[in-house]
């Protein structure tokens, strides 16, 4: 059976435990804490770069969420998530990496500077053009590039359900609004939502993670200076 390797807290993970809830495809669940696990030698054998989601499917390993997501919509084609369509299907790989890119880069700011500061202010800017993006990419499709679900809109609901959560609202964006109730109401989401009580957790966690990669930075750069 297909492993997988998560934390329910981790964005990126939840997006490949949404692909596979909603293809109906049967996993066996690997729970890391990303307080340490992840960074023992037996994971690390499987990912070098000690990062959550991996598959293990018929013993060929897939790191890289989207790597992931590509990996099963070929290898379990129903029901199909990623339009065939030239226009639609740059329409989702767009939205894919527009979130990647430009949207969750943001939330790190969001969390954790206050609402007053220049920082927060600017990424707050930049969420907006995000957001009215997104609304016109959409037009009036259901969902991203088609009427069905997509592999663009995982993506691009895993990371608006962190903004929601931050307290950022879409009232200014009712039919990105709409698609986010819509997308929501559906049980693979229901049933991967975090409560509030752990979204703070994965907060707590997220400043860890970040302190640990910073200091690791700052000490390559003395080395290689030495
Ligand atoms: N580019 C990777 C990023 C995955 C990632 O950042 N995972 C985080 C959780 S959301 C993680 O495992 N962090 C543990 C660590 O950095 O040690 C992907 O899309 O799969």
């Amino acid at each position: 059976m297909l492993q997988f390797y998560y934390n329910p807290r981790s964005p990126m993970a939840r997006r490949v435990w949404v692909t596979l809830l909603e293809k109906e495809i049967p996993f066996e669940p690997i729970l890391l804490n990303l307080n340490g696990d992840q960074m023992q030698p037996e994971f690390l054998a499987i990912n070098p770069f000690h990062h959550v989601p991996v598959i293990i499917d018929d013993g060929f390993r897939v790191i890289e969420s989207l790597a992931i997501m590509d990996y099963l919509e070929a290898k379990y084609p129903t029901p199909a998530m990623l339009p065939k369509e030239a226009q639609a299907l740059a329409t989702v790989r767009a939205v894919q990496m527009v979130t990647n890119n430009e949207l969750l880069p943001q939330i790190i700011t969001m969390m954790y500077e206050d609402a007053s500061s220049p920082k927060f202010i600017q990424a707050k800017e930049h969420v907006n053009k995000v957001f009215k993006f997104l609304t016109e990419i959409l037009g009036e499709n259901s969902y991203f590039g088609s009427d069905r679900l997509t592999l663009g809109d995982i993506v691009v609901g895993g990371a608006i359900s962190l903004f929601v959560k931050s307290g950022i609202s879409l009232k200014h964006y009712p039919k990105l609004n709409d698609w986010f109730e819509r997308l929501m109401q559906r049980e693979a989401w229901r049933q991967t939502e975090l409560s509030q009580e752990e979204f703070e957790q994965f907060k707590r966690v997220l400043k860890i993670l970040r302190a640990r990669k910073l200091s690791q930075a700052s000490s390559k750069v003395v080395t290689s200076v030495v």
